[in-house]
């Protein structure tokens, strides 16, 4: 037998012990060990049979490694449907995580038990997928249709107590899963009990089947593997059995061909890969206990309360009493969501606002920290004027950080004695919710100094990314060229309005003039204001009708007014008919002749001027790999998981096809489509952005 599955005889209870580190995924070994092993407890005499996992869990799914490649025999549902027929009692015994094909094994024993932190759940939407061992036919004959639904369609982890009330498990017992597992068996064989196949469990009443398939779609904004979960609990309320499972495994086998299966499970290994960079290997970060926060607006509250949340204590410097205390007050704001949620309870909260917090009015307070991270405002003079009073009070081997969304690291080092102790931790608003934290390495930033740049960011659950230095780093610098490209088709001819439908279609949650809104035109205007200031550079383009609106002003949602007219207590807007005029005026001041926009041509354009903007990225060093922009775009701009990233995507339409559109994009506007050379070099060799990834 596989040594994946530990098979031991205790009297008359035969045990299979899963042993597939780290998470015994049902790979190839594992599944061969389950077939061999109820054969072998069967040819034994045993009465019951007990499965369970060794290490941290119970099977954590299918190997998905294994995707993509040809599927090797014994299949899952094959040894799921020959753990159901088996004569024996069988015993699932779960702790850790018992997810996808995990659960779906336990659902084909006929009795099963968990510890009580044990949680179960059926993830594989996430992956762009559904269940295909039986999942959506043996769960809604435990649990219902409506729970079956919910876990299919969702793919969320249900605790132990919440399974047993739903009826996916039978017991919960506290104490190492192998003992409990034997111990449950024994009562079931004393009680004379007998096997007891999901399958001979009578179907549930269905339900409006099309009506939950309409909102699965659309909820998933283009994403079909909650839509697809719903075809397939259909099938198992309105199909004989064999029959629903081959509905299943039907629908399973046509995701698993998608793009969205390979952007979703780029994803899931990216969103592992990005944070562990080679040159950082065996890098010890510096032990970071006490955090200093300079700055109490929305993002230095933001920062201290995740920190807080992580367990680190915080000074948090203001420049008078008053705004120590509003800080203080946004913070306190921020935790009681926490509190709402049940993420901490009332003793945790006062704990933090009044023992793990600090407020202070003096550098000399930080002079204890073993980090500090300043959020004041974005002016390089005001930030180069921080960095040189931290200089003087910091303790040595203190960590020096700027949340700057995209001023420059190496300048703001240079003003102190102590530049290899400087870097960027560049949060994003709000900083205790957005997962992205882009860590922005200097010229002379230390390794042990970035590495603990990346430890702050597992610590405080975040996706770290590693940046170089450049304007905007990588979220920013590319948001601002495929923001461009939206502004240059709006001058052209396209509505602001057709242009944010064609995104939201692509998946995006709002669209870029929507996003906009919400963030503030005032943002923009002083971008642009800076921008002019500078000298815009020969062949740029400008336009103003966003100024009118701001001089009126119109910031988006936070006036009310701006590409859209929100009515009070209402998200979305309407259309400010304002706009179209503003913008009708505009082409006729630049003299241009507006030409129609297909959504196609929107989508390509926008996309074309994100990929490329993302392969200047990754060609300059910015970005260390094409996963590390993906994973940037996913966590910090609202990119539809569902497509991977930009550079997966790209990779899955084709680099060729993209770049003879940046070309021919660039006979009219040279400037600014000048194609990526690594692009360029990419097409002429024949390779994928997903190969540089594997460097
Ligand atoms: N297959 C292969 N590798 C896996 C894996 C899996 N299912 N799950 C985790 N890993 C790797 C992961 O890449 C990482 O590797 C290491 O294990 C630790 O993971 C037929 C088709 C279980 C909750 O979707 O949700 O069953 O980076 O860092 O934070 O119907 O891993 O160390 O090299 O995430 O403690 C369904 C996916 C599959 C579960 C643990 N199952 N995994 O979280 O550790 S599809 C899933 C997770 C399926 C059937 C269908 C989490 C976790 P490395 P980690 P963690």
């Amino acid at each position: 037998m596989a040594d994946a599955m530990l098979y031991t005889l205790e009297g008359d209870i035969a045990v299979l012990g899963a042993q597939n580190p780290p998470v015994n995924a049902l790979g190839l070994a594992v599944r061969q060990g389950l077939m061999e092993g109820i054969a072998r407890a069967e040819a034994d005499g045993a009465k019951a049979l007990v499965i369970y996992g060794t290490g941290r869990t119970y099977f954590a799914g299918a190997d998905i490694r294994e995707f993509g490649k040809p599927p090797m025999d014994p299949y899952l549902p094959d040894v799921c449907l020959r753990l159901e027929a088996s004569p024996l009692i069988i015993v699932s015994a779960m702790h850790g995580t018992a997810l996808g094909g995990g659960l779906e094994v336990a659902l084909s024993t006929h009795y099963r038990i968990a510890v009580p932190s044990a949680r179960m759940g059926l993830p594989e939407v996430h992956l762009g997928l559904i269940p295909g061992a039986g999942g959506t036919v043996r769960l809604p004959r435990v649990a219902g249709v409506m729970a079956a639904l919910d876990m299919v369609t969702s793919g969320r982890h249900v605790p132990a107590a919440e399974a047993l009330d739903m009826g996916v498990i039978d017991r919960i017992a506290d104490g190492d899963p192998r003992e409990i597992g034997i111990a449950y068996a024994r009562d079931l064989i004393d009680s004379g009990a007998a096997p007891r196949p999901v399958s001979e469990l009578p179907a549930p009443e269905g339900i409006d089947f099309d009506a939950a398939y309409a909102a699965a779609l659309a909820k998933g904004r283009g994403q079909l593997s909650p839509a697809y979960g719903v075809r397939a609990v259909q099938g198992a309320c309105e199909l004989p059995f064999l029959d629903a499972l081959k509905r299943e495994r039907a629908l399973f086998s046509e995701l698993m061909e998608t793009d969205q299966r390979k952007g979703m499970i780029h994803a899931f290994f990216s969103e592992r890969a990005v944070s562990k960079l080679p040159e950082l290997e065996g890098v010890a970060p510096r032990d970071v206990q006490a955090l200093g926060v300079i700055g109490g607006g929305t993002m230095g509250a933001g920062i201290a309360t995740a920190a807080l949340l992580s367990g680190l204590s915080v000074v948090m410097l203001e420049m008078s009493p008053e705004a120590a205390q509003a800080a203080k007050d946004r913070i306190a704001g921020n935790l009681q969501g926490a509190l709402k949620r049940g993420k901490i309870d009332q003793a945790g909260f006062e704990h933090l606002t009044e023992k793990a917090l600090t407020l202070a009015t003096e550098y000399d307070a930080l002079a204890g920290a073993d980090l500090i991270i300043e959020a004041v405002f974005e002016e390089m003079a005001v930030k180069k004027e921080v960095f040189r009073k931290l200089d003087a009070v910091a303790k040595p081997g203190a960590v020096l950080a700027s949340n700057t969304s995209y001023l420059d690291i190496d300048e703001i080092a240079s003003v102190t004695s102590r530049p290899a102790d400087v870097l960027g931790l560049h949060f994003f608003s709000p900083a205790h919710v957005m997962k992205l934290l882009e860590v922005v390495v200097g010229e002379a930033t230390a390794p042990e100094v970035a590495a603990t740049g990346f430890a702050l960011g597992k610590r405080l659950k975040k996706i770290a990314v590693r940046s170089g230095v450049c304007d905007g780093f990588i979220g920013n610098r590319i948001l601002s060229t495929y923001r461009t490209a939206a502004d240059h088709m709006v001058l052209d001819g396209a509505s602001p309005y057709q242009i944010d439908k064609v995104m939201t279609d692509f998946g995006f949650a709002m669209g870029p003039f929507a996003v906009a809104d919400l963030a503030g035109l005032d943002i923009g205007w002083a971008v642009r204001k800076r921008k002019r200031a500078e000298g815009l550079p020969e062949g740029a383009r400008d336009s103003t009708y966003v100024d009118k609106l701001c001089e009126d002003g119109h910031f988006g949602q936070k006036t009310g007014t701006g590409f859209y007219i929100y009515e009070a207590g209402k998200r979305a807007g309407v259309p400010n008919p304002q706009v179209d005029d503003l913008i009708a005026a505009e082409r006729a001041e630049q003299g241009i002749t507006p030409q129609d926009f297909s959504d196609d041509d929107i989508l390509r354009r926008y996309m074309a001027a994100m990929v490329n903007e993302a392969a200047k990225v990754v060609g300059e060093g910015i970005a260390r790999r094409p996963l590390d922009v993906d994973m940037v775009l996913l966590f910090g701009y609202g990119f539809p998981r569902f497509n991977g990233g930009p550079l997966k995507w790209a990779d899955m339409v084709g680099l060729e096809g993209l770049l003879s559109d940046i070309k021919a994009y660039a006979e009219t506007d040279p400037h600014f489509w000048t194609p990526a050379p690594l692009l360029e070099q990419l097409v002429a060799e024949g390779r994928t952005f997903d190969d540089l990834n594997k460097g």
